[in-house]
């Protein structure tokens, strides 16, 4: 079963509105592969989803950066603290004031329900990424729930993770730690390597149908220079893209065009 290219541009934490409106304008006027060929995903921070939403194209698909693991309620001001980040918050606390604002800042920044995306007309959201397994300690576990509450809600996700049932809305990414914002991308025979781990793991431990139409896609210092040669490997499904999807457009329109 042949399996449709994706190219995800993750803008992390950045941006200002007319930032934001530069980026979607040069999407806009990009020449990429139709629709059926490269699906392109761009991830804002929350706060600009709706004006993304509202400007940029409707061949290209939008992400949210996270939500949260089941539904709302009375939860004011949308702060909702798992167990696994209150310990953490509460030991480094005294120890590591500096670190304690970050994790707080990141908490208060990055909350938001699958339910209110759908509602939103989101149609993505990557789950499990490293900054925020590593900055505010999000288990397998954790990750693993948030997964399958997105999917029970109508969500398709990007994520590596390890309680799905139903894989047709899953995108699993690979994203080498030491690779994620370092200019140091993995080299083509090193990535293939991994997806082709990854496709055999799906295979022997879920369906060959799984593994042959589950996108596999590579994260980590992607850029409009090294794009093609990872592409041109049979098991690299498509790019999550960081940096380079923010910095000069035409890098951006050179990854979506490799
Ligand atoms: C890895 C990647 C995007 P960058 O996190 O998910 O970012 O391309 O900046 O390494």
């Amino acid at each position: 079963m042949g399996r449709k290219f994706l190219v995800g541009g993750n803008w992390k934490c950045n941006g200002t509105t007319e930032e934001v409106k530069k980026i979607v304008t040069t999407l806009n006027e990009a020449e990429v592969p139709p629709e059926d060929v490269v699906e392109v995903v761009v991830s804002p921070p929350f706060v600009f989803l709706t004006l993304v939403k509202s400007l940029l194209r409707s061949d290209f698909h939008i992400a949210a950066q996270n939500c949260w693991v089941r539904k709302g309620g009375a939860f004011t001001g949308e702060v909702r603290l798992n167990i696994v980040n209150q310990t953490y918050i509460a030991v480094e606390f005294w120890s590591k004031l500096r670190e304690f604002h970050i994790v707080m800042a990141l908490l208060v920044m990055t909350l938001i329900l699958a339910e209110m995306l759908v509602n939103l007309g989101i149609p993505y959201v990557i789950l499990g990424h490293s900054e925020r397994r590593l900055l505010l300690r999000e288990s397998n576990d954790f990750v693993g729930d948030k997964v399958a509450y997105a999917l029970s809600q109508g969500l398709k996700v990007i994520a590596c993770v390890d309680r799905i049932s139903d894989w047709t809305n899953v995108v699993v990414a690979y994203e080498p730690v030491w690779a994620i914002g370092t200019g140091k991308v993995a080299t083509p025979t090193q990535a293939q390597e991994v997806h082709s781990v990854l496709r055999k793991w799906l295979h022997a431990n879920v369906s060959a149908e799984v593994a042959a139409s589950t996108r596999i896609i590579y994260g980590g210092s992607v850029n409009g220079a090294n794009c093609r040669e990872l592409a041109a490997q049979p098991d690299v499904d498509g790019f999550l893209v960081g940096g380079a999807s923010l910095k000069g457009c035409h890098k951006t329109t050179k990854v979506f065009q490799a």
